[in-house]
């Protein structure tokens, strides 16, 4: 089945600064998360769940990881109209710029947008982890007569401050909105909230960044040519003059898009019973189905462990950690808090003979790695030492950045065997 009043744009992302260095060498949908996901899939599977089959992806360049990503998952019928199409900063005869922002992403496009027909296009953020049910939303967008809906989520005053904040009149229909106020300017954004969010602090209503817009209206706005950013213009400026609705939400949603945030919500994803529901078959997350092995595990203790596939593991212990695919541990080596992405491609014993492999893709002998996130074709030697934990102050050298106690290492980086990190 597909929805067709309803054209999806995600927005993938601007320079991605905050995810660097993950986002040094791609764009930021395809960052890997989860062991063998990619940023993009999550409003991806989202949208296929509620059956909006047409999406485009925006994105600040255009990165090969991404197209591949895209070209070997989203395949559709043949007879189908759905589509995951990546549009990229273009330079065109209006504009020769990258987008300013995500408004102007949305107005750079706007001519591929409108090559298809569409009632309500909805807008996304490229860099959250949730499910939702896309299909509620715009039903109530439908029944309140808005022509804006914003989803929104209640949250604590700490969080408050990162995000857009709103009240609401008895209908539901937004009636101011404030981006991102400091602390002084939160006081009196309090709104009335279900007994269990405000029992847990939740007090204020916060934007989640997910939109839904009639399209004369969409169409409208983005002729006006001096806004840059949905956030800080458009939302702002709209709510007094179109009947804005705010969708209230209180499910599991979390922003990934700082490396301290991205790395909580992958190890979040080793709990009992995590957060975010992989394990359900009615809000599928997909990808690129690889076809690899299985993984094989010698002598490993593992607790808390999420293994992806086709992984090659001798190590003593794992703990509280997500193994991406075809990820390589040695013997006697302990990973604990940690995101290792996994590997593009296999090694064979050949390739490392002919070529003088010294260090191999994956983690060495008689390593000790916590705390870090491993990038993609990251070699670790033997006696290797790397513990984010130690320090409190960002670094950054060629092979590694380290952020909020967390020591990423660089896609395809080395790090010699003895190093201490
Ligand atoms: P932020 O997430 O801080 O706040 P923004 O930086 O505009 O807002 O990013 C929104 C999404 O657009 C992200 O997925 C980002 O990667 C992407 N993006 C940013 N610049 C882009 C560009 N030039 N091209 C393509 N994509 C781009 C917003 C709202 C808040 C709200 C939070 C919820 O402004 O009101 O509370 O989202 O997370
Ligand atoms: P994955 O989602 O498995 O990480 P990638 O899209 O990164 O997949 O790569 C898929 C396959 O393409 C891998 O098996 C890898 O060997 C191969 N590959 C990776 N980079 C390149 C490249 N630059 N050119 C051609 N093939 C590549």
């Amino acid at each position: 089945m597909i929805n067709d009043s309803v054209l999806a744009i995600i927005l993938g992302g601007g320079q991605g600064s905050r995810l660097y260095p993950l986002t040094q060498k791609r764009s930021k949908p395809a960052v890997p998360i989860a062991g063998k996901y990619r940023l993009v899939d999550i409003p991806i599977s989202n949208c296929i769940n509620s059956d909006i089959k047409r999406m485009f992806v925006l994105t600040q360049f255009n990165s090969a990881s991404l197209n591949r990503h895209i070209k070997n998952t989203y395949h559709f019928s043949f007879f189908s109209s759905a589509f995951v199409d990546v549009l990229a900063a273009e330079q065109t005869i209006g504009s020769e710029e990258w987008f300013q922002g995500t408004a102007d992403a949305v107005r750079q496009s706007m001519h591929h947008f409108l090559s298809h027909d569409f009632e309500y296009a909805l807008i996304l953020s490229g860099d959250q982890l949730y499910q939702m049910d896309f299909n509620d939303m715009i039903e109530r967008h439908k029944k309140s007569g808005a022509e804006i809906s914003i989803a929104t989520l209640p949250v604590n005053a700490k969080d408050a401050t990162s995000f857009g904040i709103l009240k609401t009149d008895d209908n539901s229909m937004i009636s101011s909105f404030i981006e991102k106020p400091n602390t002084e300017a939160l006081q009196g954004w309090e709104s009335v909230v279900s007994e269990e969010m405000f029992k847990d602090g939740r007090h204020y209503l916060a934007s989640m960044g997910i939109y839904i817009f009639n399209k004369d209206l969409l169409v409208k706005l983005m002729d006006e040519p001096d806004t840059v950013d949905f956030g800080k213009e458009i939302i702002p400026q709209s709510i007094d003059k179109y009947k804005t609705f705010s969708y209230q939400y209180e499910g599991y949603w979390t922003d990934i898009g700082n490396i301290d945030s991205f790395f909580e919500a992958n190890l979040g994803l080793t709990d009992d019973i995590p957060q975010f529901n992989l394990y359900d078959s009615h809000k599928r997350i997909y990808t690129n189905a690889r076809i690899l092995p299985t993984s094989k595990i010698t002598g490993t203790l593992l607790y808390k462990a999420v293994i992806a596939d086709g992984c090659i593991i001798h190590a003593d212990k794992i703990e509280r950690s997500v193994i991406g695919i075809r990820s390589r541990i040695g013997k006697e080596s302990v990973v604990i808090n940690c995101y290792m992405m996994g590997s593009d491609d296999y090694e064979s014993l050949k390739f490392i003979d002919d070529n003088n492999i010294e260090i191999y893709m994956g983690i060495g002998e008689r390593c000790f790695i916590k705390n870090a996130i491993l990038d993609k074709n990251s070699r670790i030697g033997d006696d290797v030492v790397i513990d984010g934990s130690k320090h409190h102050e960002d670094v950054e050298t060629d092979s590694y950045v380290i952020r909020d106690q967390i020591v990423v290492v660089k896609k395809g980086a080395t790090i010699a065997s003895g190093t201490i990190i």
